[in-house]
Order: C-alpha cells, then structure tokens, then sequence
C-alpha cells in the first residue's frame, strides 16, 4: 500500500506544479517581465494564449488517445428443446441480443479504471440483473431494454512491484478459470470487491497467487454474507509453444448456510442447490483442482493451437452429500483472425452442492447445478471482427431426482451466433 500512496502524492504533486512548470516553459530565454516593452509586449498576451491554446489541445488529444473504447454486439437465435420433466414447457425459439460498450481509461501510469455497460435480463429492476447472463431476449411488444452497470473497476499495477495487480470494484473475474471452464464461474459474473494478483516468474515457470474478497449480500439486520478465495497455479513453459498449468483453489462461502438464496429475480430460486424454505441448507467451501495444456500441431505452413484441460471441484463443507463436480474438454484452433476457427468440445458433471449455483454456467442443463451432458460448439471468423458460432448442449438435468420421471430429464439446447465486435 505504501507504493499506492507514494504514487497518489507524486500525481498530486505533479498536478500542482504542472500550471507553475508550463508557465516557466512559456517564457523566452532571458526575457524579464517588465512593465512597458512597447509592441512586443502588446503581442505577448495573444501569443500565451494561443500557446495555451496549443497546450490545452495537445492535452485533450492525450487524455482522448489514451482511452480506449470498445463494444460488442452479438445476436443469437436459440432452441431449447421440450424439458422431459415438465409436459407443461414446449419447446421454445428465442431470438435474443447482447450489446456491451466498454471504456479503459488511465488514471496515471500504474493506475487505469474501467468502466462496461451491458444488456441484461431483469425481472426485479429494484434487484438488479442477471449477474450471469447479458441476454435479452426480443420480447415483451419491442419494450425498450435496460442497460446496466457491468463493470466498474480499478486496476492498480505499480511499475516499481512487477508482476503485481491490485483490483478494486465490480471487476472482471479475477481468478483463472482453467480451458475457460465456467464449471465454478459463469464467464458473465464480475464479482464485487477486491482482488490481488501476484506473478512469480522464474525462468520457464511461473507461480501466481490471486486472493480475492468479494461481498454477496449486505444485510441490515444480519450478518453479510460473502466468499474469500485463493488460487494457486504454476506454469511451466516448454519449447514450440507447448505449456503446462497446474493449479489449486479454495472459495470459502460466508454466512450462507441458512440464509436467503442469492437469487437475482428475488422469488427465492436457488438454482440446483437444496434449499429448506428461502435459505441455504448447507455451507459452500469449494476446493478446485485443475490441469491444463496447450500445444501445437503443424498443418501445412501454418500451425494450430490444441488446448485441453480437466477441472474438478468438491464442496468439502461437513453433512453435503451431492458435493463434487468436474469437467474436461479440448479446443482446437483459435477464432481470432480472419478464415481462422476454434473447435470446442467439453464434457461435465455438477452435482446438486458442489458449487453455489447462481454462479455457475447459465446454459448447461438450463444453468445451476444438479445436471450432467456434453457441449460442441464451432466457432468461425469470416471476416475481420465478426464471428459465426454455434453451439449444441446434450444434457441431462436434475440427476439428483430419485422420482422415475424426472430422473433421465433430457435438456437440448442449441444457440446460432453472429457476433461483431470493435
Ligand atoms: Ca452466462
Ligand atoms: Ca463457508
């Protein structure tokens, strides 16, 4: 912390003089303000303020250039095929839009902020949105959809400690999620708090340790409930591209246990976990394991990029029975670049308590816990910036049913995307 407040007072301190430091670059060498230089001085006042003119200029540019705005929009046609559980639910088509708008701007060198806009369902404006999905699907008589505050944080990363990152706010994830793996974290969830990130590089490995501290519920009358966590990986770098990553992490889940559902749409869904009333039935500590690498295989001049992984989480909280999750998957090729393309596939299963549902991937079995299947998803850019994709969901959800009908609940799911992005 002392090199944060070091670096707030020299900012200060450089904004307080910067008026007195331009100033003495404005006058001409050897020039003494005196009163009465007949014409030249009659000019002087123009010619200040036409510099300062220039200088103001020259600092808008700056503060412009240094910004940087981006934004993606991505429209996306769905199916989810008929829920053998409830005969009441048909089958349903969904055309649905996703538009995020971003803004990175440095406050001073070690210093940025970052600020994301997204659409996002909501049932509960009062409530918030999804924290999982920025979905919108086209309904509802062409309403006007609502945008929310996706991401607000800073990002302190003093020069003078390399390899270090302090996160302030409702910030991007901070932890690494192995082969993209959203088995513990959805990749649309921007948790709120704080984070550190430290990176040891030594030679061809590396050891990085992310500490996080994030709140989930502030509650006046109770105690708030919150999840602290800690991640540990080490990567190992070979020749030709090939990488090895290994990790552990522990997400340890406050005041939850027989306490409200963390549910955003505020009628008490608690997304596959088991519930007794509105609350929690059991504590959430989560510990995770996870491997991933990465390697190339030659295709003609060209190389692709090969990716897989496995990831595995237990909930090691006393008295919970369904408490273990894992997932494994590959990727092939990498969607970047124009002709390029990436071939995902991964399998999982996530038992009814091994994670808190309500952060967990929205889409597999119809998001939350409690189900098992396969996911395939292609994904190619014809042209610069923009991406065709589509993916298919093979599932089985509710497997913790013993009930004869519900126990084989078959959920199909396949979205079409095309996305741009600038
Ligand atoms: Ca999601
Ligand atoms: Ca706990």
């Amino acid at each position: 912390m002392a090199g944060f407040v070091r670096a707030c007072v020299f900012a200060s301190m450089a904004l307080v003089c910067s008026p007195c430091l331009l100033h003495a670059g404005d006058r001409e060498p050897g020039s003494k303000e005196a009163p009465g230089r007949g014409a030249e001085a009659a000019q002087e006042p123009q010619k200040t303020g036409e510099k300062a003119a220039e200088t103001k200029e020259a600092k808008k540019r700056e503060w412009y250039e240094a910004m940087k705005l981006s934004g993606d929009f991505r429209l996306r046609y769905e199916y989810i095929g008929q829920p053998s559980w409830d005969p009441e639910v048909r089958d349903r088509h969904r055309p649905r839009i996703r538009a995020r708008i971003g803004l990175d701007a440095p406050v001073f060198d070690d210093l940025d902020f970052k600020l994301r806009m997204a659409t996002a369902e909501s049932v509960n404006a009062g409530t918030g949105a999804d924290p999982v999905s920025t979905n919108m699907t086209m309904t509802n008589g062409d309403s006007k959809k609502g945008i929310w505050l996706d991401l607000a944080q800073l990002e302190y990363h003093p020069s003078a400690v390399k390899g270090l990152k302090l996160l302030f706010g409702k910030m991007e994830n901070p932890y690494l999620l192995p082969g993209k793996s959203d088995l513990v974290w959805d990749h649309d969830l921007t948790p709120e708090g704080a984070a550190l990130k430290y990176t040891l590089e030594q030679g061809v490995f590396s050891l990085q340790t992310i500490l996080g501290g994030f709140l989930l519920m502030e509650r006046s009358a109770e105690t708030d409930a919150g999840v602290f966590g800690i991640q540990a990986i080490l990567r190992f770098k070979l020749p030709a591209n090939i990488y090895l990553l290994g990790g552990v992490g522990y997400f340890d889940f406050v005041n939850t246990r027989h306490k409200p559902v963390f549910d955003y749409t505020g009628t008490g869904k608690s997304f596959g976990n088991t519930k007794t009333g509105g609350d929690y039935a059991h504590d959430y500590n989560e510990l995770e394991l996870f491997f991933e690498a990465g390697f190339e295989v030659p295709a003609g001049d060209k190389a692709i990029p090969v990716q897989v992984f496995v990831h595995s989480v237990q909930n090691m909280a006393t008295h919970v029975d369904e408490n273990f999750g894992w997932i494994a998957g590959a990727c092939i090729g990498k969607a970047d670049k124009p002709l390029s393309f990436a071939l995902k596939y991964n399998y999982r299963e996530l038992r009814k308590d091994a994670v808190v549902g309500a952060f967990t991937d929205s889409d597999s079995f119809g998001g939350g816990t409690d189900g098992r299947g396969h996911k395939v998803s292609l994904e190619v850019v014809p042209f610069k910036n923009v991406t065709l994709g589509v993916s298919y969901f093979h599932d089985e959800a509710r497997i913790s049913t013993t009930n004869a009908q519900n126990r084989r609940g078959a959920y199909r799911r396949l979205q079409v995307d095309l996305a741009v992005k600038f």
